[in-house]
């Protein structure tokens, strides 16, 4: 790993928060190990490793029963880490795959069979270099039939930019960490608002109201300056929210969060058990596990 990492937190608390039955972790990764699965020559960073084994041990500890890992950009579009976490997930895991135009039908089945349900679009210029819209959409119209989704990460002074594509995108779209809000910015001015006139404009798009330890201004482990903007979305949006960890938090510049305080964070943005159970159950079985659904 590089010199300046902070790994993820060694040893979390017990959250007091006692997850519903069922729930599940929706943004969460793996990382190498890089000696298995080496990390990708295009790179922007080397974590880590953050090995499949300790995601599991951490979904066990902290009371959850599945996950959906997300590609890194530290593998690139190499699944290889992914996939071998989904085949020893044994259905209690789904994929969301970084791919390139150059895949093939019968490739995109296979990570299909495997437990990928979409594809990543990350448009951080520190994380990646950046795809042409016009690629992302074809990449959207080919994962569609599927069934697929969009997963996009985006800083929020690009939503201006990328509101149309995400409007005309022909599946469900995931915004990753609430797109990104400066929180020292009021809830209620434009630049937040622009993401809840998305969500307004179009029923396809969803939001996970995760990272709190990468948005906050005002730390750990309260992180009080994002609880307004997540209970925004989880108030007006109940039915297309998701929540998960972000293990193992890659690229964290002050402090490696505590676990256990981030699911003490979930009654403090889902004020109710109902909203609970739609934000860490039904929501996420409805994206992932649909065939399961009663
Ligand atoms: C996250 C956030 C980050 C990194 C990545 O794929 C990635 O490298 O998503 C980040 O640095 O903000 O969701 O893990």
């Amino acid at each position: 790993m590089q010199p300046d990492w902070i790994p993820f937190h060694p040893n979390p608390s017990r959250p007091r928060f006692v997850v519903p039955a069922g729930a599940v972790d929706a943004h969460c990764h793996v990382f190498g190990p890089g000696d298995a699965f080496p990390y990708a020559p295009e790179r922007k960073y080397t974590p880590c490793d953050a090995p499949k084994e300790k995601l599991w041990a951490l979904r066990d500890f902290l009371g959850f029963a599945r996950n959906v890992i997300v590609q890194a950009t530290c593998h690139g579009a190499d699944n290889r880490a992914l996939l071998d976490a989904l085949r020893d997930g044994r259905g209690r895991a789904r994929g969301i795959a970084t791919i390139t135009p150059e895949i093939s039908d019968t490739e995109l089945k296979a990570l299909d069979a495997a437990g990928v349900r979409g594809v990543r679009f990350n448009l951080l210029k520190r994380l990646v270099d950046r795809q042409p819209t016009g690629v992302l959409r074809g990449l959207a119209e080919r994962v569609a039939p599927l069934g697929w989704h969009v997963v996009v990460y985006f800083e929020a002074e690009e939503l201006p930019g990328l509101f149309d594509l995400l409007v005309s995108i022909p599946c469900p779209v995931v915004v990753d960490h609430m797109g990104r809000p400066d929180v020292t910015k009021s809830v209620a001015g434009p630049e937040f608002g622009l993401l809840r006139e998305l969500m307004h404009v179009s029923e396809r798009v969803w939001c996970k109201v995760t990272c709190p330890e990468r948005l906050s201004a005002s730390g750990p482990d309260a992180y009080e300056d994002v609880v307004p903007f997540a209970r925004a979305l989880v108030e007006g949006f109940p039915d297309r929210v998701l929540w998960g960890t972000d293990w193992p938090h890659p690229n964290m510049q002050t402090h490696a969060p505590d676990d256990g305080k981030l699911v003490d964070f979930i009654p403090r943005i889902a004020s109710t058990p109902e909203l609970q159970h739609k934000l860490l159950v039904d929501n996420p079985m409805r994206l992932y596990w649909p065939e399961e659904l009663p």
